[in-house]
């Protein structure tokens, strides 16, 4: 198979999200076949679904590899387990450790345990603005160029971290 360049988008807010974002970063560069490509800084905002959780600390992660995208997805909700994540009931509730696959190469996927782009991205500015940093002038499949779909994401709150 020949490798494509994926988006992962790493969020966190609980227990020091600055060190789970760090360490799954450490995990994905150990897992087989993947190599990185860039990792944005850090940024922080207010946390999107219930309000009485903390702030978020979002990244996004460019790598290139040749695992197949279930494979990936697999391995990337490894990595959240061994982080603590517990999966509860509650939609957007707090979590010490969330990887999604913001976009698999070019491909569209709809699949029933894998959606890519994923679902969230046009409207979320903590995916689009630490893609647009590492990828600026990035073509997200059938939804249009990064820098519009910045342009039409307000900030809501969105801080870049030092
Ligand atoms: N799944 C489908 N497509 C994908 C994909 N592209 N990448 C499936 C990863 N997973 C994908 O995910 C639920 C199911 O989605 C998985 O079984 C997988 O097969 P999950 O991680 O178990 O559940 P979740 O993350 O709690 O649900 P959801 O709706 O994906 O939550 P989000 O969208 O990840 O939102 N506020 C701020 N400021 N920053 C944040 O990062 N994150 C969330 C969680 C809420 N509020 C936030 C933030
Ligand atoms: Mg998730």
């Amino acid at each position: 198979m020949t490798k494509v360049i994926v988006y992962i988008g790493l969020g966190s807010n609980l227990a020091t999200p600055e060190a789970q974002i760090k360490e799954a970063r450490q995990a994905i560069n150990v897992l087989n076949a993947v190599q990185e490509r860039a990792f944005s800084s850090l940024y922080r905002s207010p946390p999107m679904g219930p309000q009485d959780q903390p702030d978020y600390v979002n990244a996004v992660m460019a790598i290139k590899t040749d695992l197949p995208a279930l494979e990936l997805l697999r391995s990337l909700q490894k990595i959240e387990l061994d982080h603590g994540r517990v999966r509860k009931d509650e939609r957007w509730g707090a979590r010490t450790l969330d990887l999604d696959i913001l976009l698999y190469g070019e491909q569209v996927i709809n699949l029933p345990d894998l959606i890519v782009p994923h679902y969230g991205l046009t409207k979320r500015a903590f995916v689009l603005y630490p893609l647009q940093e590492i990828a600026p002038i990035l073509q997200v499949p059938g939804l249009g160029n990064i820098s519009a779909l910045v342009q039409d994401c307000p900030l809501g709150g969105l801080v870049r971290l030092a």
